[in-house]
């Protein structure tokens, strides 16, 4: 009884964690005036971008994933609530092809820069930060604006893609690192721009795996087999001590650490990715993501194993979310 309770609390506390504290829609809070001159990007993009989705996309940095029957989810779910249970046998009718990499600061700017594209965040004024990332004096100032029971997120104002430390930060010295602060809704659009759109969840996991049966992670069961590290998690104690010894204690960039058979990058860690699929119990307001973050540690958030999942609304950003885009070969 006292596992089961402790498992419990773990799963609570992980679920506050992984969700950044954004478990309600933004759009329905009313704490935050949409300016005026906001773009609408379903009338701006979708109507054009519908028509030219799956065709003419570039493929050059994509993995060729052939359809197929794989085993997803797991029978020893960590997080049993969550949904990671049962192992079952799930058929894709047809092969797609993946990003090798998260999508970079460098893809979202050409992004940007193409269509004048305003993410949700920036529209919204915020989003949520980590605060390790933030100066130690500075973090006493926003004991106003932290995520009620996991207070390590402040929503920071100004932060967004291009400042994700807040308005004077910038991405200058990081454009092949993931992009982070972007919402569901900005991804889809991103993905649409360039004729591809998100994976659906089992299209991810099926790529996480990379061809092996009923591994914890992209690459097998041992975390650090070789001693090598082989994603971008935390090591210490969270949510104070992160050590780094991966070499990095935030984002890395996304072509760091070994790709998996498939020859796909940063699956497990670095950034949550967001795929097509609705959260179970919240489908009209939250996606699911998949493959844990930099953030995550086995004693809080082990979530960087293929078989895990979480969920954010869908236009909520954080520092440790972002996607790759999929394509129907
Ligand atoms: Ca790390
Ligand atoms: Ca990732």
């Amino acid at each position: 009884m006292k596992i089961q309770c402790f498992l419990l609390v773990i799963w609570e506390i992980s679920s506050i964690f992984c969700d950044c504290g954004c478990s309600t829609n933004r759009h329905d809070q009313g704490q935050c005036k949409i300016e005026s001159n906001e773009i609408n990007p379903s009338k701006k993009y979708s109507l054009q971008q519908n028509s030219e989705s799956g065709q003419n996309f570039d493929h050059s940095n994509m993995v060729l994933i052939e359809a197929g029957t794989f085993e997803m989810g797991t029978n020893k779910p960590v997080f049993a609530a969550d949904l990671e249970g049962p192992a079952r046998n799930v058929t894709l009718d047809e092969s797609f092809y993946l990003d090798m990499y998260e999508v970079s600061n460098q893809d979202f700017y050409n992004f940007v820069l193409a269509t004048g594209y305003k993410s949700e965040a920036e529209t919204f004024g915020d989003s949520f930060v980590f605060e390790m990332a933030l100066p130690e004096s500075e973090r006493n100032q926003y004991k106003d604006v932290r995520a009620v029971q996991a207070s390590w997120w402040i929503k920071l104002k100004g932060a967004s893609w291009k400042h994700p430390e807040g308005a004077l930060s910038t991405i200058e010295d990081r454009m092949n690192h993931p992009v982070i602060h972007v919402s569901w809704n900005d991804a889809v659009e991103f993905c649409k721009h360039i004729g591809k759109r998100l994976p659906t969840e089992a299209e991810w996991e099926r790529a996480c795996r990379g061809g092996l049966k009923q591994k914890l992670y992209p690459w097998g069961n041992k975390l650090n087999p070789k001693g090598l590290h082989w994603a971008n998690i935390w090591q210490g104690e969270f949510p104070k001590i992160n050590t780094g010894e991966d070499g990095f204690i935030f984002t890395a960039p996304v072509s760091e650490f070994l790709p998996n058979k498939f020859g796909l990058f940063n699956m497990a860690g670095n950034v949550w990715e967001w795929v097509q699929d609705d959260w179970h119990s919240d489908p009209l307001n939250s996606k699911v993501k998949k493959g844990g973050s930099f953030l995550c540690h086995e004693s809080y958030c082990w979530r960087y194993r293929c078989a895990a999942r979480s969920f954010n609304t869908k236009d909520s950003s954080a520092s440790n979310l972002g996607f790759r885009c999929a394509a129907t070969a």
